[in-house]
């Protein structure tokens, strides 16, 4: 009998299934390379021994600084680089040269080998375009645009040269071996929300579902892409565990859930914690009913003004949930007082490096030191 579970068990493991409650499927692709399922295994091991703390754009630019390679803002405060390295797509989708923040492709492609190389996470959003009016993600005047890239609809086959664009740019993500890099795809996210052209009320519920189904297919299936896990990823808004569901497209298409929430400068600590303490509950019970990794997507305080925010607000709101990673905003070079990471001589400096040296923060040397990409 014991010999007809065991291989009833490894039947599962191998095929991905998800094997039930606390346990995390195999990735949603099911041709998934094997660095990429290695991936999911070592995000899903690292979650059981602390947080991982992630900074969007950290290799590109910082507040003094734009691209010199190899610089951080974090790194300079902490002596030591973030586990988990954010950076956005968007305008991939017209080739352009540069994203929407004038980050070159080319650097991106680089720093991507670069964390690769030293084991480091990866995780894409996308802020792409509206189709249908020319303009940008924020333009929500229509709420036709999602309709209108669906089968059938008229802005279809442009919306795949799109995709084949994005595509082109995520394939090309290959190490010296030959080893297409495994990465985090985070498209349509804060869905919740109607501030984007695929958000709440610019969509029916089962638009973005096909929506993001289409994605998941046509990169997986049509590009051949396998070195992706999927993020879905809401706003903060989220009341209970049906509201946060409602889009979701399905454990088949889906990796990693989570969710975005800012602190806004009105709002003291104690509700940005609270709420995001609240939102976690519901989202990792989520992710365990699902088999899915969690994460605290997108975070943080404009400007942190508070030099104890660290370990007075942020730590406090995430320090009680098993996530794989929480990660804080860009520190814009061409935004004065936008950003979400301290840099030397910062008022939040010292209390950050209190935050680093947690035993369960988890930064580069300590996932380098994990191996999120080793053998099971
Ligand atoms: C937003 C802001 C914008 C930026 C966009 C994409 O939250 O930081 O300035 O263009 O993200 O990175």
């Amino acid at each position: 009998m014991y010999k007809i579970f065991a291989i009833i068990a490894a039947i599962l493991i191998m095929t991905g299934c998800n094997t039930g409650e606390g346990s995390i499927s195999g990735p949603a692709d099911k041709s998934a390379t094997p660095e990429t399922v290695k991936m999911l295994a070592g995000l899903r091991d690292a979650a059981g021994e602390g947080i991982m703390f992630g900074h969007q754009d950290d290799l590109s630019y910082g507040i003094g600084w734009v691209y010199p390679g190899g610089e951080s803002d974090v790194k300079r405060v902490t002596g030591d680089y973030p586990a988990v390295y954010g950076m956005d797509l968007g305008d991939i989708e017209h080739r352009s040269p540069v994203n929407l923040d004038s980050v070159p492709f080319a650097d991106m492609k680089t720093f991507v080998d670069q964390i690769w190389k030293r084991g480091g996470v990866i995780t894409f959003s996308w802020h792409v375009d509206n189709p249908l009016t020319g303009s940008n993600s924020w333009d929500v005047s229509s709420d036709r645009v999602v309709a209108s890239v669906l089968p059938g609809g008229e802005k279809h086959e442009e919306f795949k040269t799109w995709l084949d664009n994005l595509s082109e740019f995520l394939a090309s993500l290959v190490d010296d071996q030959g080893v297409a890099i495994p990465v985090i795809f985070r498209p349509w996210h804060e869905h919740t929300g109607s501030w984007f052209w695929w958000g709440q009320n610019l969509c029916t519920t089962e638009e973005f579902k096909a929506l993001w189904r289409f994605t998941f297919d046509y990169l997986c299936e049509e590009k051949n892409l396998h070195n992706l896990l999927f993020a879905y990823s809401s706003g903060g808004d989220i009341e209970n565990i049906e509201q946060y569901l409602e889009r979701y497209p399905g454990d088949d298409y889906v990796d990693l859930i989570g969710f975005d929430y800012y602190q806004m400068p009105d709002a003291g600590n104690r509700s940005f914690s609270e709420n995001v303490s609240r939102v976690l509950g519901i989202v990792t019970s989520a992710a365990t009913a699902h088999g899915k990794l969690a994460a605290l997507t997108e975070a943080g305080y404009e400007g942190i003004p508070d030099s104890a925010w660290w370990t007075s607000a942020f730590w406090p709101a995430i320090r009680d949930h098993r996530i794989s990673y929480a990660l804080v905003w860009r520190n814009a070079h061409n935004k004065p007082g936008h950003f979400y990471a301290p840099y030397p001589g910062h008022v939040s400096e010292q209390d950050f490096v209190a935050f680093y040296n947690l035993p369960e923060t988890l930064f580069q040397s300590d996932v380098t030191a994990l191996g999120i990409y080793k053998q099971e």
